[in-house]
């Protein structure tokens, strides 16, 4: 898409912080964190938001929630549970679709935040 920002990311012709990539999936930090832990993570193949994916996307929409664990762990968010059970750790995943759920960049995006509280706005 010629005018989408993520699709620039993800040919880098702007600059971001890449923190994860292969064929199909590429992740970076936001710009503008609203956690201490803020990355995005998209499919390289431009599709605007998850109301816009078909079957055809089901792979790869997989292969993205399948990473947001991976990387939270890899930036200190995992979850880990005590011998008694007690969860500790964690983070949020969150994907905005459309003008009312606030998403703003229309190139589908997951959200993934951690870090200690209280994080910045409604995240
Ligand atoms: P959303 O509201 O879900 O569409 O979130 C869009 C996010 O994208 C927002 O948290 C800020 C981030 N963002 C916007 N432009 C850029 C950019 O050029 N680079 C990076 N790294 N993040 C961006």
């Amino acid at each position: 898409m010629d005018n989408c920002i993520f699709c620039k990311i993800a040919e880098k012709k702007i600059p971001s912080t890449i923190v994860y990539e292969d064929d199909e999936l590429l992740a970076f930090k936001d710009i503008n964190p609203a956690a201490p832990v803020h990355l995005l993570l998209i499919p390289k193949r431009h599709v605007a938001s998850l109301s816009d994916c078909d079957d055809s996307h089901t792979a790869v929409l997989g292969k993205l929630l399948r990473l947001a664990p991976k990387l939270a762990a890899e930036f200190g968010c995992a979850v880990s549970y005590a011998a008694d059970g007690t969860p500790s750790g964690g983070y949020k995943t969150l994907i905005n679709s459309g003008p009312d759920g606030g998403q703003e960049v229309y190139h589908l995006h997951m959200h993934v935040l951690g870090g200690p509280r209280p994080w910045r706005g409604q995240h």
